[in-house]
């Protein structure tokens, strides 16, 4: 694990306390997913010149809220007053589209890029920044992952973060369609952007 500290203020917390406070509240496991995930995002913010700090604590926030329950999901949604639609959902995507209010709220931590690259990290959108991007791509490749595409992932993210974005949101689109489950709306923004004129 890579140990260092914050410097730029960007939340009300070192490194430190937020390691602790994140593992205080998922599971053993789900924590050193999230781990996988900051050493992942850690590495591609290097690649891509991304902020360091911001990757890491996008990265350490993203699951945060992924073992609330849909009670407290649902009342999150009306309590910030967000779009009733959102409750037509379930956990796959609350817990970042909405866990970003509640991370906003809860932790007093107001850097749009980090809230933003959170709030899309499971959907992604067709406007990604770098930040959003390196987010989406290290979630789905970090070391813990060991799915069969997952390889080819990580090779492809090592040299082009477009093609990364573009051949995760395909594998997870046909994932989900296998499934039979409702996609959503950013999900096939995602794929229209990133993958429709891209596929040889
Ligand atoms: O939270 P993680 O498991 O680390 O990963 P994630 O946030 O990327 O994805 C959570 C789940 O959401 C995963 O099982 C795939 C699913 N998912 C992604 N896009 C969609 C989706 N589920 C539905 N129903 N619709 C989507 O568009
Ligand atoms: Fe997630
Ligand atoms: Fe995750």
């Amino acid at each position: 694990m890579c140990e260092f500290d914050y410097q730029l203020n960007l939340i009300p917390l070192t490194r430190q306390e937020l390691l602790s406070t994140v593992c205080e509240k998922v599971s053993k496991k789900r924590f050193k997913h999230i781990l996988g995930v900051e050493q992942a995002a850690i590495e591609l913010a290097k690649r891509y010149e991304v902020s360091i700090e911001k990757a890491s604590i996008a990265a350490l926030l993203h699951d945060y809220c992924k073992e609330l329950s849909d009670e407290q999901f649902r009342q999150a949604i009306v309590d910030y007053r967000l779009d009733s639609e959102l409750l037509d959902w379930n956990n796959n995507i609350w817990h970042g589209m909405v866990g970003r209010f509640i991370i906003e709220d809860v932790l007093d931590i107001h850097d749009v890029e980090i809230l933003h690259a959170i709030e899309i990290h499971t959907t992604g959108s067709n406007q990604m920044n770098l930040l959003d991007k390196v987010l989406y791509v290290a979630d789905y490749i970090e070391a813990g992952r060991s799915f069969p595409a997952v390889e080819a992932a990580r090779l492809i993210a090592a040299s082009n973060l477009d093609a990364a974005v573009a051949y995760e949101t395909s594998q997870t689109l046909l994932h989900l369609i296998r499934q039979n489950v409702p996609i959503h709306p950013l999900t096939l923004q995602t794929y229209n952007h990133f993958c429709a004129n891209m596929l040889v």
